[in-house]
């Protein structure tokens, strides 16, 4: 059987299971035999990876690429590869928006856009001398790049198999807790949704990706099952929000359904939206278990609101708030301060809503310029950001400190605002999250986040910024 070797660069910071990585790995595993290497969470070593390379002696290397630091992690690991004489093929979200650029790299022989299960299969035959449709891929030929369109099918989530962690190494360095640890299941395709500043607005992830789908929820509990047979520790945690997961009541009921009638007893944090979500659903989700949501606020403007789709109404979010908070859901609502063109005025709606839409965390970023965005046009149209000319440039993009004003609001009022403003919101967050632990009985997250906790982060986010 011909090897493939798999790599997740990730980033130094995160520790976060190849969730991509396993779902492609799930279906080639009856051709090929796939290694799966993740760096995530620590630096690179790059004798290790030489090692790796050379140990696997794979027929490629594949690696999955985001946008920001990821990148020169994805850059090193292909240097080595190539220096090794092997393909090196890109697969995530970067090439996906940019495969063109990223073909201009010496170090990426070919890429796949969007999703991977049909089109990466085509491409290994491809590589094995095979005739191969190349739909959904990019490649060179004789040094011509070649993009090639989008594969006519969609994947169906419900046919595939369960994403392969049991040839994942050491998985239980993923569940640092003793108990009550959390996996994340993805369960959906793109989001029914295209905020402004999401990925999912992007051209080629609408084409590629293509529409939102969420599977059958019972392969939630199916993959949960799989995963805590194989690791050690206790999970009773589903992590199943992605981009968006409770996307209507009617598959609210069903995901419910699958969770009560499993009787394992777990809980679940999800996404939604204030548009999909309605007290009669948060009755529901409670009694299946769910204990933390996501939802986007992201503005308080009107004009801000509209680019994301995302039609708030203060009123009838304080409502919902208040009850889910009632029913004790730990409920996050996520806002972007810095939005492309955002002025003083609708800045301060936004604050506003911070101050008036109750939550147990307000999880408060400034904008951060992500390409093929629809915000990031905007941002090159008002001349604030520079497009990298080579996918090296990308590396700071997405991080704290590029191109971190790209609003009306001057800088200073920007910033001070932030700052100001996070350090209330941090204070509460740090106090309910430790009320959600004990009642939960979560007593080593509680212990953890007493001892390492957000003030320190938030204090090295502003001496990053003040150096700057
Ligand atoms: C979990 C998650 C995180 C986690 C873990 C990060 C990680 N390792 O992915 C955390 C919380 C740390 C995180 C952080 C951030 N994230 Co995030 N995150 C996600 C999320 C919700 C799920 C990822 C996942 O597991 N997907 C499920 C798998 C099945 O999909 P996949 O990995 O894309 O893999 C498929 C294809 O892409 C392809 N494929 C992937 N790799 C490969 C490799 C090869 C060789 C091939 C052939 C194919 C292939 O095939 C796979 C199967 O079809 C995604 C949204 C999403 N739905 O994907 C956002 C997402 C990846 N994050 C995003 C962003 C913007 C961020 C942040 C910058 C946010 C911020 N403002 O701070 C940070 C920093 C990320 C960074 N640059 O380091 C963007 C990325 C955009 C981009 N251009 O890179 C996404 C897409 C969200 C969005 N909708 O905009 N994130």
């Amino acid at each position: 059987m011909k090897r493939l070797l798999l790599i997740e660069p990730g980033s130094r910071q995160v520790v976060y299971p190849p969730v991509g990585l396993m779902h492609l790995a799930a279906v080639l595993r009856d051709r090929y035999e796939v290694i799966i290497k993740d760096y995530s969470g620590r630096e690179l070593d790059e004798n290790e990876i030489k090692r790796d390379i050379e140990k696997a002696d794979p027929l490629l290397v594949g690696i999955r690429v985001l946008t920001g630091p990821p990148i020169l992690r994805a850059i090193e690991v292909s240097k080595i590869a190539k220096k090794l004489g092997k393909i090196v093929v890109w697969g995530g979200p970067h090439p996906t928006i940019l495969p063109e650029q990223t073909l201009k790299s010496q170090y990426v022989d070919s890429v796949i856009i969007g999703e991977g299960e049909y089109t990466f299969q085509n491409l290994i035959k491809y590589y094995e001398g095979q005739k191969s449709d190349l739909s959904g891929a990019g490649i060179k030929d004789n040094g011509k790049i070649k993009i090639m369109p989008p594969m006519k099918k969609s994947v169906d989530l419900d046919k595939l198999p369960l994403p392969a962690w049991d040839i994942i190494e050491n998985p239980e360095k993923y569940f640092p807790y003793r108990k009550h640890n959390e996996i994340p299941i993805s369960t959906t395709r793109g989001c029914a949704f295209k905020c402004g500043f999401c990925h999912n607005s992007n051209e080629n992830v609408k084409k590629y990706l293509g529409c939102y789908r969420i599977a059958n929820p019972k392969r939630a509990i199916e993959e949960y099952k799989l995963v805590q047979s194989i690791v050690k520790k206790e999970i009773d945690i589903l992590d199943v929000g992605e981009d968006l997961h409770l996307v209507s009541e009617d598959y609210a009921r069903k995901f419910c359904k699958a969770v009560k009638e499993s009787n394992l007893g777990i809980k679940w944090y999800t996404a939604a939206r204030y548009q999909t979500l309605n007290k009669k659903m948060i009755d529901m989700i409670v009694d299946a278990g769910c204990i933390r949501i996501l939802l986007g606020v992201e503005s308080g403007s009107r004009r801000i609101q509209a680019l994301n789709n995302k039609n708030i109404d203060i009123e009838k979010a304080r409502k919902i708030a208040e009850y889910a908070r009632r029913k004790k859901i730990f409920l996050t609502n996520s806002y972007i301060m810095g939005h492309p063109t955002e002025t003083p005025q609708e800045l301060n709606e936004t604050i506003r809503f911070i101050k008036e839409i109750p939550a147990d965390e307000n999880l408060i970023q400034l904008y951060r310029p992500m390409p093929g965005t629809p915000y990031f046009k905007i941002c090159v149209e008002e001349k604030k950001v520079k497009v990298p000319e080579k996918i090296e440039g990308w590396a700071g993009f997405g991080v704290l400190g590029h191109d971190v004003n790209v609003s009306r609001v001057p800088d200073k009022m920007l910033f001070s605002k932030f700052y100001r403003i996070n350090a209330v919101q941090q204070t509460k967050f740090w106090f309910n999250l430790q009320r959600f632990y004990l009642r939960n009985n979560m007593g080593e997250r509680f212990l953890k986040n007493f001892f390492n906790n957000r003030f320190t982060f938030k204090l090295k986010e502003y001496l990053t910024l003040r150096k700057k």
